[in-house]
């Protein structure tokens, strides 16, 4: 594991390879972080882990080098519902990131739409034990309530075993859903496993919940290619719902530091999941920028 002076864990590739896939004009990397910096902007008291600072700079280096052209930066548990790291990246972008924010359920409706103002579109409700202390329904249903004034999303993040206990709730939220790495399927299962069953009769029961098909990586051991299963079980997925699919980095892969992955190899993976032009075209360019750039 490789740490920073200061303790703070490290995990992301410092020298990642360039892709051999050369994405779409315009494509969109819509799901990465950042992490501080941390003397700027400090992690939250409750943080389950404290990662190295990741902050935009490196994250528009690497956003060039893998030949992509904006951002999503999505909030991580580590800094609470502070947004300030989230917002300084959009601002620090030339208008080539838009975000995803944590708020607390007392947010005022001036403070949600100095967010819209700073370039968040939706907000994420994290479902994991390890990351977050508690995932309150009823007050995320309030939350999901406000924010559909505005034109935003939930972007939701659990792991499959909740999945059927999680599907009132889902079905109460009246915005657009987001699903992050298709709700973790395990991929070893194949596309027509119990997970990928499961998670297929989500995305038919409402014809607005989209998912991202990312992180082989943390879907597949080991963490590096080919990422054969992650491939098998992910591509009918995105053959079927075309319109509904995103795909990120997940830069800067927060808790990924016993197996960082190369940032050049999870791009080799798009074409091998969404095999045509036209796919990679949705996938990279038209699903994220309807989403995110869509409304000023
Ligand atoms: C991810 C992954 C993780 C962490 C967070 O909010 C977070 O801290 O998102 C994870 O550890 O699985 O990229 O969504």
């Amino acid at each position: 594991m490789s740490t920073t002076s200061d303790g703070r864990i490290l995990s992301w590739h410092p020298n990642p390879s360039k892709p051999h896939f050369v994405p779409p004009p315009g494509a969109v990397d819509a799901h990465c972080h950042v992490f501080g910096p941390m003397a700027e902007f400090p992690f939250s008291a409750g943080a389950k882990y404290l990662p190295g600072d990741a902050g935009p700079e490196i994250l528009f280096a690497l956003r060039d080098r893998l030949g992509f052209d904006r951002n999503v930066i999505v909030h991580a548990s580590c800094h609470g519902t502070d947004n300030a790291a989230r917002l300084n990246g959009i601002a620090r972008s030339n208008g080539k990131a838009r975000g995803v924010a944590v708020v607390d359920p007392a947010i005022s409706d001036a403070e949600l739409e100095a967010l819209h103002a700073g370039g968040i579109r939706g907000v994420r409700f994290n479902f994991l034990k390890r990351l977050v202390d508690n995932a309150p329904k009823d007050k995320f249903i309030e939350i999901a309530k406000r924010i559909a004034p505005l034109g935003w999303h939930v972007v939701i993040y659990f792991e499959a075993d909740i999945l059927e206990e999680l599907r009132p709730f889902l079905d109460a939220i009246p915005t657009l859903i987001v699903v992050d790495h298709m709700g973790r399927p395990d991929v070893r299962q194949g596309p027509d496993g119990i997970d990928m069953k499961a998670f297929r009769a989500l995305l038919d029961s409402r014809d607005d919940i989209w998912t991202k098909v990312t992180c082989p990586d943390r879907l597949e051991e080991p963490a590096g290619p080919p990422w054969n299963d992650f491939v098998g079980a992910v591509r009918p997925l995105v053959e079927d719902y075309p319109d509904r699919v995103l795909w990120g980095t997940d830069w800067p892969h927060p808790n990924m530091q016993n197996a960082v992955p190369d940032d050049g190899a999870l791009v080799d993976v798009i074409p091998r999941i969404a095999r045509t032009a036209e796919l990679q075209q949705k996938l990279l360019v038209t699903n994220p920028l309807r989403l995110y750039w869509s409304r000023e």
